[in-house]
């Protein structure tokens, strides 16, 4: 990932959680003030389709992998296509999707959900989109265990952060070990998951249903790595063991780290459209 770009106030507050690491270029799009690129705030996300503007300026040095961030639930959202449009062709876009407390929702955030969920997983699987990744806030708060209201969605995008950033970092680095290859064409609607290396257990971001791949990510300390002698047996034990879908594809890498505690991440990936649900 080169360049984000973050739409609405989840957007803007995901991808500023992301800029604390340097190779990260951020752009962000909303009606606050301090915002990259500039909209006069609408009340209906209709609004936000028929009045939004040329951005091509500000893309003009938008090229390689970027990922768009955004929730359906923001208002803003309806912007979300005519965003999409101004980048086609610039590089290869991901999408991260936060989906919201849907029962918490008006009836008008609720249908925007509804329909920028269901488009935006459409444009993925005719593969308009390199990645649709979903992450659902009543997963992540589920593991974290709740968060205090002040600070809440803070503490949800660290955990957000931390895991997407460590995962991305690992697909450009080579593993010590593994058999990690590359996505299968047809597997665009994905999300982000914690392994407890220790438990095996796993915290998916978001419930998908028929996963047809699994890619685990293991941090290893480097000192591990070199005196631990049970370790590739525990981690081979572990990926073979952990019960999965039918025809899930299983992978894995083993990465060296200088932290001093092991961690695993994984992602998992589908060709299937995902209905809204709540967790
Ligand atoms: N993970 C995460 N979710 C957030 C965050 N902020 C808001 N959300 C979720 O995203 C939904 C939309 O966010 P809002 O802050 O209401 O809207 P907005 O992005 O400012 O967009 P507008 O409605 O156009 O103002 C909320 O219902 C929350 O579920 C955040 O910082 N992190
Ligand atoms: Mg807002």
């Amino acid at each position: 990932m080169d360049i984000l770009i973050g739409l609405g106030s989840v957007g803007y507050k995901l991808t500023k959680a992301f800029s604390k690491h340097p190779q990260y270029k951020i752009i962000t799009i909303d009606h606050e003030p301090d915002a990259t690129i500039r909209v006069a705030k609408e009340e209906h996300p209709e609004k936000y389709e028929e009045n939004f503007p040329d951005i091509s300026k500000h893309l003009a040095n938008v090229s390689g992998e970027i990922l768009f961030v955004l929730s359906g639930a923001s208002i803003i959202s309806g912007a979300s296509l005519r965003t999409l449009q101004q980048l086609h062709g610039r590089g290869a876009i991901s999408v991260l999707y936060i989906h919201p407390d849907v029962d918490t929702l008006s009836e008008t955030r609720r249908l925007q959900t509804n329909l920028v969920f269901g488009a935006l997983q459409q444009y993925a699987r005719s593969g308009v989109f390199k990645q649709f990744y979903a992450i659902d806030n009543q997963q992540i708060d589920k593991i974290l265990g709740g968060a205090p209201i002040m600070g809440y969605y803070d503490s949800l995008n660290e955990v957000i952060v931390a895991t997407i950033h460590m995962i991305n970092v690992f697909s450009h680095t080579e593993p010590v070990v593994g058999t990690l290859s590359s996505p299968k064409e047809t597997c665009r609607i994905s999300t982000f998951g914690i392994l407890n290396p220790e438990t095996g257990e796993e915290s998916p971001f978001f419930s998908l249903d028929n996963v047809k791949e699994k890619r685990y990510y293991y941090a290893i300390p480097e000192t591990e790595l070199k005196t631990d002698k049970t370790l590739m047996n525990k981690i081979m034990t572990q990926v073979k063991d952990t019960p999965q879908e039918k025809d899930t594809k299983v992978s894995y890498g083993v990465f060296s780290t200088q932290y001093s505690d092991k961690y695993a991440y994984f992602i998992s990936s589908t060709s299937e459209i995902q209905n809204k649900k709540s967790s």
